[in-house]
């Protein structure tokens, strides 16, 4: 498969104004091909995304993309910005549904929903961009009504588990913080470095009972039950990390396991249930979920090799959060694989900053950083395939969709935060 394909234009849905979007003139969402070469990796602001594209488009990837589609479509936009309305209508849905009756629970509980400190929107993007790419258009009735409030439905239903995913997200967020005693998250104080663990712990809690309510309103035993296992394998993935036992820490089997439960499943897993909530056959939420597994497992893998090098390629230069966390990543397991001496020093524990930093001079001399970076290469290719496998559709909206699916694939494993 090759990428990058394309970038996309807007949807139907985005200019027809669904569910509280802003029906805006064609050319407030279309940004020409031009300027997006000029400024794409600088932190330019689109559509009040700022954040969102400076992360998501690499300067190399847009001009690539222009040489190879000089002559393409006229309205050319990236896979963040053609559910940017959308977003921001879910940010604001996200804010109403976490409102708590005790003014310190209200405070926690909206604390990384508030204007500025939502995160990358990964996961939400993936889901709605999801959800239009398995999008069958009905027969239009003579009115045009009935066929229109039936896919209105439905994407209300979707953007409900948009919403659900990126409760649990940050549920999972704010516990993990007080697990780690992080003090930081998403460049501002973490809840716990705030307000104390206690409070972030509720917090996390509530956000997840929140959740429960959405799910419960929408009636689909098989999506509850598919959320409720996202949890059980966030747990999972949190105590196999926390408990290793030193084979299992030095196992990229064990790694990868591990990484699926604590990264891959609440993506894959919320996938299958766009899917399921479409009536997609068993077939198609297979491949929604094998693609949502796929792009979580590059993600993280990329994340883990970001944790090293930060924004430069060279060592050294990331935050080092996890070694010195004691958490061993696939670049180190690879490096292992050169050098099996290093076992010794990961046996250790990173206490002792030399011993950091000893890990990190075999890590330099092996191909650790290059093979784990191939994984993740290999992972998003599986979850292009996925993509690319399913039934053929001659909607150019959801072939625009797919093609944002495919993109987000590269996006994942050359972002370099
Ligand atoms: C309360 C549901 C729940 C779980 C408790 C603590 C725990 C068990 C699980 C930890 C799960 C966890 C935090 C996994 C890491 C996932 C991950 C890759 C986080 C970073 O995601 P980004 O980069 O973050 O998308 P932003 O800030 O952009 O949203």
């Amino acid at each position: 498969m090759a990428f990058p394909r394309g970038l996309c234009t807007v949807s139907r849905l985005a200019r027809r104004g669904i569910n509280g979007y802003r029906r805006l003139p064609s050319s407030d969402h279309r940004l020409p091909a031009l300027i997006q070469t000029h400024f794409a990796g600088s932190p330019m602001t689109v559509l009040g995304c700022k954040d969102i594209y400076s992360w998501c488009l690499p300067s190399s990837y847009s001009i690539r993309h222009q040489i190879h589609h000089q002559t393409a479509v006229e309205e050319q936009l990236d896979p963040f910005s053609l559910v940017a309305d959308e977003l921001s209508v879910l940010a604001n849905k996200l804010r109403s549904m976490v409102i708590a009756e005790v003014p310190k629970l209200a405070s926690a509980a909206e604390y990384f929903f508030k204007l500025g400190v939502e995160g990358k929107r990964f996961r939400p993007t993936v889901l709605l961009l999801m959800a239009s790419a398995l999008h069958m258009p009905l027969p239009e009735p003579s009115d045009g009504s009935v066929g229109d409030a039936v896919s209105l439905e439905l994407r209300t239903r979707q953007q409900c588990i948009a919403e659900i995913t990126e409760m649990i997200h940050v549920a999972s967020l704010l516990h993990d913080d007080v697990l780690d005693d992080a003090d930081t998250r998403r460049g501002i104080g973490s809840l716990n470095f705030i307000m104390g663990n206690k409070l972030a712990v509720l917090a996390g809690d509530f956000l997840l009972s929140r959740a429960c309510v959405a799910l419960a309103s929408l009636k689909n035993t098989e999506v509850v039950s598919l959320l409720a296992t996202v949890v059980e394998h966030l747990v999972t993935g949190e105590t196999m990390q926390m408990t290793s036992s030193s084979d299992q820490h030095c196992s990229m089997e064990y790694y990868m396991q591990k990484t699926y439960y604590k990264t891959a499943s609440l993506i894959s897993n919320s996938c299958k249930a766009i899917a399921i909530l479409a009536g997609q056959t068993t077939e198609v939420a297979m491949l929604a979920y094998e693609y949502g597994r796929n792009l979580g497992l590059a993600f993280q893998l990329i994340d883990d090799v970001l944790d090293f090098t930060g924004t430069s390629a060279s060592l050294g230069k990331g935050s080092l959060s996890d070694i010195r966390h004691g958490i061993v990543t696939a670049p180190m397991l690879f490096a292992m694989e050169e050098f099996p001496q290093l076992r010794t020093v990961v046996d250790r524990g990173f206490d002792d900053p030399a011993n950091v930093d000893l890990a990190l001079e075999y890590l330099g001399r092996s191909r650790g950083i290059q093979r784990a970076r191939e994984l993740a290469k290999k992972h998003a290719e599986l979850a292009a395939t996925a993509i690319d496998s399913l039934p053929e559709s001659d909607d150019e909206d959801v072939r625009k969709s797919r093609r944002a699916l495919v993109d987000l694939t590269h996006i994942v494993i050359t972002r370099n935060k």
